[in-house]
Parts: C-alpha cells; sequence; structure tokens
C-alpha cells in the first residue's frame, strides 16, 4: 500500500471465475537452463502467478509439460526452440516470442535477457487482464541502449533529487541494501531498460576513485545485482581523473602518459566487471574539466577514451550539454541554444565508432517547453542517444504531478527533415536513418529512497513511461498512463480513467501557470522551485526572457537575432524564422514580439499569458478535487502521499499565476480583457 512494488504490484485478481480459469491454466512451469538471469524470469514468475492468482507453480521438465507455461532460450531448450524457434531471427538479441497454443504458454528468446523481458510481458499482459489463450506476440526493442543516468553522490544526496537520499551511496561511501537495489533492477529490466550509469555526470573527488581500488570492487558488487537483470553498469568520469587519482601532471588527451593511464584503468575495470557498459563524460560544461584546458577538441578527449574502452566492447557516451556558463549575453553567437550544436557538428565524422553522443531532447536544459535539438538529424556520421530528464527538475520537482510521456513523444516524433523519405527524431536515434551501429535513450532518473520511490507516487509513471517509451516509441500516452495506473494502482475502472486524465492533462496545466509560450526558466535560481521571472534575467547563466515594457522573446532568428533558427534543416528553419509560421507555444523561444501580437490562435500574447495562467491555476485545483473523487478506492499511503501533493500544487499553482500575471500587467500597463483581478 506504500507503493514500493510500483507497477510490480501484481493485484489480486478480483473476478473469482476468471482467476479460478486462469489459475486452471498456469499451474506448470518448465525452465531447464541454469543461468542467473533465467533464475530471475523463474522467480518472478512464480511471484506472479502467486501474487495474481493465488497459485503455486509446480516445475517439471520442458520435454514433459503439456499444460502450464515453458520458458528459455533457443539454443537451451529444445522445447523451446521446437515451439517457436522460428521467431529467433527476427528477434535479435533482446527481443522475445510468445506464444500460446492448447494449454501451453511458451516463451522463447535468443538471450536469458530476451526471456526475462518475454517473462514480465506476458505478467503484465496477465496483470491487465489481456493474457488471451491463442496469444501470438514477438517483440524486439527498437532501441539499442536503454539506459537511465543516476545523478547520485558518495556522500548519499541526488542531485536535483526529489525522492530523498541515494539508494546507492551513503556519508562518502557506497553503502547499498542489496534487496533494494535488486527491486530498483526489476522494475526497470521490468519496462525493458537495459543500461545504468550509477553516478553522477558531475563526478567530485571521491567518485572519481570508483575507477580504482578499494572502490571499484563494491561497484563490482553493485554491477553484480544488475548484470541478473540484463543491465549494464557504467560510470560517470572525471575527464581530470589522470590528474586527480592517477598523480600525472596533465590530464591532455594526447599525452602518451594519459592514454596509457586509462588503458590500464579500462584493464582493472574489465577484470572486475568483465561486462562492463563503459564510461559517461560530462566535458567542459559548468565547471568540469575537458580537452580545452589542454587546446584539444571534444572528439580528441572522446576518443582517447573510446580507445581505451575499445578491445573490451566498451562505449563512450559523451555529453553535448556544453556552454560556456560563465559567459553572459554579448551577442548572436553566445545564444546558449546555439552551443551544443556550434561545438560538436563540425566535429561529425571525427568520432571513433563505439562513441556516443548524449544530447539532451532540446537545446537549452529540460524546459517544460523547448524546440528539439537540432543537432537530430544533423549529425549524419556519429552516434547519438537523446537524454530526458525523468527527475522533474524544471516540471515541478515531484510536488506538481506532470507526466512527461506526451512532451517525450512529440520529441520523438518531430520530423527533422533529415532525408526524403522522413527522418523523426525517434529514427535518428534509434540509428536507422543514417545506420548507425549504436544509438537509444538516456534520462535522468527520478528515484531515491522514499519508500515509494519517486516521491509523489504518480511520478512513477514516468519511469514506467520512459522505459516501455525507449522499448517501443510508438506506444501512445494513453496506453502508457492506462498500463502504468492498472499496475500499480490496481484494474478498477473508475481509479484507471481517473488518473490517465490527470496524467494526461498534467503536463499542459504545468505549463499554462508557468513560463508561457516556449519562453522557458522564470524560476528560482540554483533550486529551480517555484516562480522567479527575472530569477536568471540578469545573470551569467545565459537564460533570458528580454521582457521589457514593449515585449517579450527571444529573437532567434537569422534575420535580425541569434541565428539559431538557421541550425534547422529545411522547412524547420523556414518556419522557426517566421513570425506567421513559427508555432504559437514556442514564440518567444524565437521570436521578440510586442505584448499586442496576435498570435495563431487569435489572442494576443497578453491576454494569453493572462488566459493560460487563470485557467492553468484553476485546472490544478481540479487535479487535487479529482484525486479526492477516489479516496474510497485508496489505500492510505498511497491516497495521502499524492493527495498532500496535489494539494501542495493547487496552491502552488495560484502563486505562480499570480506573479506571472502582476509582473507582465506592470510591464505592460495592459489589463485582463475579461476583468479579473490581477494582484
Ligand atoms: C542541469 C542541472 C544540473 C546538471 C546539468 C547537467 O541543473 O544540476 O548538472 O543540468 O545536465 O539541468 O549536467
Amino acid at each position: 500500500t506504500s507503493g514500493y512494488k510500483a507497477w510490480l504490484a501484481l493485484h489480486a485478481r478480483a473476478d473469482e471465475a476468471q482467476r479460478k480459469r486462469e489459475a486452471a491454466r498456469y499451474d506448470w512451469l518448465a525452465a531447464c537452463e541454469q543461468h542467473d538471469t533465467i533464475a530471475a524470469a523463474v522467480s518472478e514468475l512464480r511471484n506472479g502467478i502467486r501474487s495474481i492468482l493465488g497459485q503455486e507453480l509446480r516445475e517439471i521438465d520442458p520435454n514433459r509439460i503439456e499444460q502450464g507455461i515453458v520458458i528459455g532460450t533457443f539454443d537451451g531448450n529444445e522445447r523451446i526452440r521446437a515451439l517457436c524457434g522460428d521467431a529467433s531471427e527476427q528477434l535479435g538479441a533482446e527481443g522475445f516470442a510468445i506464444r500460446a497454443s492448447e494449454g501451453l504458454m511458451a516463451i522463447g528468446a535468443n538471450t536469458p535477457s530476451g526471456v526475462l523481458y518475454g517473462v514480465f510481458h506476458l505478467l503484465r499482459l496477465l496483470a491487465l487482464g489481456e493474457l488471451t489463450e491463442n496469444l501470438s506476440v514477438m517483440e524486439r526493442p527498437a532501441n539499442g541502449l536503454r539506459m537511465i543516468n543516476q545523478w547520485d553522490n558518495i556522500d548519499g544526496s541526488i542531485e536535483r533529487g526529489y525522492a530523498g537520499q541515494s539508494i546507492f551511496y551513503a556519508n562518502d561511501a557506497i553503502a547499498f541494501q542489496p534487496e533494494r537495489v535488486r527491486d530498483y533492477a526489476r522494475l526497470l529490466a521490468s519496462v525493458g531498460l537495459n543500461a545504468i550509469a550509477i553516478n553522477n555526470v558531475n563526478v567530485h573527488r571521491l567518485e572519481s576513485g570508483f575507477i580504482t581500488e578499494p572502490l571499484l570492487s563494491r561497484i563490482a558488487e553493485l554491477a553484480a545485482i544488475f548484470r541478473v537483470y540484463g543491465i549494464r553498469l557504467y560510470l560517470s568520469v572525471n575527464f581530470a581523473s589522470p590528474i586527480e587519482v592517477g598523480g600525472l601532471p596533465t590530464a591532455d588527451p594526447l599525452a602518451q602518459d594519459v592514454r596509457l593511464w586509462w588503458k590500464e584503468r579500462a584493464d582493472d575495470i574489465y577484470r572486475a566487471i568483465p561486462d562492463f557498459g563503459g564510461f559517461l563524460v560530462k566535458a567542459d560544461s559548468e565547471n568540469r574539466p575537458g580537452p580545452f584546458t589542454y587546446g584539444r577538441n571534444h572528439a580528441d578527449g572522446a576518443n582517447m577514451l573510446a580507445e581505451a574502452l575499445a578491445p573490451y566492447g566498451g562505449l563512450v557516451i559523451w555529453r553535448c550539454f556544453v556552454y560556456d556558463c560563465k559567459q553572459d549575453w554579448r551577442d548572436r553567437t553566445t545564444d546558449r541554444a546555439r552551443a551544443a550544436y556550434d561545438h560538436f557538428m563540425p566535429l561529425d565524422g571525427t568520432f571513433h565508432p563505439n562513441v556516443l553522443l548524449q544530447i539532451k531532447n532540446g537545446p537549452m536544459d529540460f524546459q517544460v517547453r523547448e524546440p528539439v535539438s537540432p543537432l537530430f538529424g544533423a549529425m549524419e556520421r556519429t552516434n547519438q542517444l537523446i537524454e530526458f530528464q525523468i527527475t522533474q527538475e524544471y516540471t515541478g520537482q515531484q510536488r506538481h504531478l506532470c507526466y512527461l510521456v506526451p512532451q517525450w513523444k512529440a520529441v520523438l516524433d518531430f520530423e527533422t527533415f533529415a532525408c526524403h523519405e522522413g527522418a523523426p527524431v525517434k529514427r535518428i536515434v534509434d540509428g536507422t536513418v543514417f545506420g548507425r551501429p549504436y544509438g537509444g535513450f538516456a534520462a535522468v532518473s527520478n528515484i531515491g529512497c522514499d519508500e515509494n520511490w519517486t516521491g509523489h507516487p504518480l511520478a512513477q509513471a514516468n519511469l514506467y513511461g520512459y522505459g516501455r517509451l525507449a522499448w517501443n516509441p510508438e506506444l501512445s500516452a494513453e496506453t502508457i498512463a492506462a498500463e502504468w495506473a492498472a499496475q500499480a494502482i490496481g484494474p478498477d475502472p473508475q481509479a484507471v480513467d481517473t488518473i490517465c486524465t490527470m496524467l494526461l492533462e498534467s503536463l499542459d496545466i504545468y505549463e499554462s501557470y508557468t513560463a508561457p509560450l516556449g519562453v522557458g526558466w522564470m524560476v528560482n535560481p540554483e533550486h529551480h522551485y517555484g516562480p522567479n521571472v527575472d530569477g536568471y534575467e540578469y545573470d551569467k547563466w545565459g537564460t533570458y526572457h528580454f521582457a521589457d515594457r514593449y515585449g517579450i522573446g527571444v529573437d532567434r532568428t537569422v534575420a535580425s537575432g541569434t541565428g539559431y533558427a538557421g541550425q534547422y534543416i529545411g522547412d524547420n528553419a523556414k518556419a522557426f524564422e517566421s513570425l506567421d509560421r513559427c508555432p504559437d507555444e514556442l514564440l518567444l523561444f524565437f521570436h521578440h514580439v510586442p505584448y499586442t501580437h496576435k498570435l495563431q490562435s487569435g489572442v494576443t500574447v497578453i491576454q494569453h499569458i493572462y488566459n493560460t495562467h487563470f485557467d492553468g491555476a484553476e485546472r490544478a485545483g481540479e487535479l487535487a478535487r479529482k484525486w479526492q473523487s477516489l479516496r474510497h478506492l485508496m489505500p492510505d499511503g498511497l491516497y495521502l502521499a499524492a493527495e498532500a501533493r496535489l494539494l501542495e500544487q493547487a496552491e502552488h499553482a495560484k502563486e505562480w499565476r499570480d506573479r506571472i500575471n502582476t509582473y507582465f500587467y506592470r510591464k505592460s500597463g495592459i489589463a485582463d480583457a475579461w476583468g479579473r483581478t490581477i494582484y
């Protein structure tokens, strides 16, 4: 009832007749392979069937089973090969086939991880009441890399974490409860995630030591837990490690002793963790060291690490979140939105084959609304990973409800015009458009040691949805919301319906009462919670709205602004450049306009600000009331945890409304057309 089990709650079947029918069907289980991941799959199945159907599975030899469930790999289980081996070629390394006929349900895959994904798929269908007698399913993930980034620090804090302390570290030590880490691995694997970078991209002194003993052995213990669930462990590394850990005088990527030092570290790491995933690197950004110090570029830096990892099949994931955070707005070239493209586009084609660039979905920093990063589609000869932020840094910090899946879907479906046949972002990052060997998704986790993992119980839907989308970006936001609600909260249709409505409205509501029309920010500096219209306006961080008594917005056109709009391809560049064609929701990201400018919707900018803020605050109040209508269907723990947050959101939304409306009323001197009170 606390929400700890999240979407693996596996609620007992309420309908007794149905339960009996199903229990009669699934009573035997056959799995013959000795493999930790297969054993984990078996244990998930047992646990799931027990929990949903109240039935203990009995084990039997695969060659003798006639009714029940048989699972395994095509190589390791003859019966599986006979029942669905023909699917093998289409499944790749991680896909699975499920075939049911004449009372026998077979789950087959090429690898144990595939089997585990198949088992979780089956349990999802069972939990949703969608497991039919003549099932035939084949799935394989759209993306090779489906990764989670923990921003956890060894002192136990989590950068931008809103659900308590780290489950991996405490008091400057690697400290974890194996059970808790295992349960996290189960949650991640159940939605198909297969990689985790276990420490913050801002690597401080102590975490720099993760790649050497004594800490490396402890990291290896974590890797072993994740390995069982098909998840590879990665480490964020400090570019200056050769100096800070190795005692060398330099970290110059072209220096021979530095290159050798990294190779030796790779040797050590792979001795301790044979399936180590690789390094995640934030360099030359927000005061982190990097190749610039030595007059080298990002390719020099990434390729040096890539060379060290290549003999072991390791990857270097190099972040493109690079900009000068000490540079005020000087001229058109210092627009922060331009920075990633300006830095990385000229390097296209120069990265080693085992380097991936990790690019935030937008050019700024996880705002509620941003255009898509123009690097997607532009770099044809470079592997790319898209980076999302599940943790709600700028979207209410898990105190406000903000279901992010619709935002991610819009990004993934964005047409880049990178080729004639159509090149939406999702086809770029999965590697298909340019035939890239590596690609996929990464996202900053939203979990901590809170009992329900995410603080706000409904924020679990974001982690769930991220995994589901990484596996299959074609799933709709509605389907994902409904799946999550039915599995996590329970299958009651009224609850599922109401929660889905709440989730699906929440992003629009949050956007309505915060920064308008794509302009972003307007939050308190540093912690980034709550309204502060000019919080960053006269600051060095490069995030401005340029509001004065005449108008607002950032001119990023080629004609008169920073030229950022010109980083897009073809019609995207034209549309963003044009005041008439620029989508309303991004208008102030691309254009500086008078308050009286008429949007395509027909209302003026100032009236739009008033309307959305009154409306958003109102609807935030309704969210809380919708939740309260479910009181009788909810266990206390879960209900109260969410209610408290929804009530806080409702109050806080009013504060946002009043601050923003008042600010713009005073700046513009234009009253609300409907005469509503603005303080
Ligand atoms: C920003 C966060 C900061 C992170 C940075 C990053 O405010 O804490 O270190 O992104 O992604 O959103 O590196």
